[in-house]
């Protein structure tokens, strides 16, 4: 695709994954991931869109406890790296725990695409690396963003909610929740 278009076609939106597959002190995971969001929109920036909370089993390995999901704007003057410290700094305070890759956890804050950016080094990568492939972040995001385009491959959401495995759309479902 020419570069021109590929750029005119780029997001301008700042979009934050939220999940949670572990209770904390009495909240369950979509009190967690509310309460999170109302930080991020206290530190980084007004939220200025969010999602339904989703739920879905846990990948890889689904005999961990089913996850909570949703997908956030943020209107946000940070740079990529301060909005990082940010989101880490929410997930301690919301006591996250650092264990294996993919562990169990009370929260977990993922930058999925920061305004079209394209970027990898060993603190960042943007746009999210799986995102594009993820039930879980791509039916919430499509409530609030349902003409995102993927920055890398420049395809629609739509087209990207059509590729995902029929079995994993299936088991991903929007929770009602009484917060
Ligand atoms: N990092 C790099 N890019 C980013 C980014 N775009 N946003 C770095 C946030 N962080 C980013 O993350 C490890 C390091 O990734 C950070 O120090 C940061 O510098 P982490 O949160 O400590 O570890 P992690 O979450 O276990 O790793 P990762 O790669 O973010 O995991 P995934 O791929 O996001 O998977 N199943 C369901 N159903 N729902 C889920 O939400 N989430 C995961 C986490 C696994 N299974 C799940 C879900
Ligand atoms: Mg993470």
């Amino acid at each position: 695709m020419a570069e021109i278009e590929k750029r005119n076609m780029k997001s301008n939106g700042v979009y934050i994954g939220l999940g949670a597959n572990l209770a904390r002190e009495g909240s369950t995971p979509a009190q967690t991931l509310e309460a999170a969001a109302n930080e991020l929109h206290k530190l980084a920036g007004p939220v200025v869109a969010r999602s339904s909370f989703w739920t879905s089993p846990a990948w890889p390995d689904p005999i961990d406890p089913a996850y909570t999901n949703s997908v956030i704007e943020l209107d946000t003057d940070l740079s990529p790296e301060r909005l990082l410290n940010i989101m880490q700094g929410i997930e301690n305070v919301f006591g996250r725990v650092r264990e294996k890759r993919w562990a169990s956890r009370t929260v977990d804050l993922d930058i999925i695409d920061f305004r079209g950016l394209e970027r990898s080094d060993e603190r960042l990568d943007l746009p999210h690396p799986r995102a594009h492939e993820r039930a879980f972040v791509l039916l919430p995001l499509a409530e609030i963003a349902p003409d995102w385009i993927d920055p890398v491959r420049g395809r629609h959401i739509n087209d990207l909610v059509a590729a995902l495995d029929a079995g994993d759309v299936a088991a991903t479902s929007r929770l009602e929740v009484a917060l």
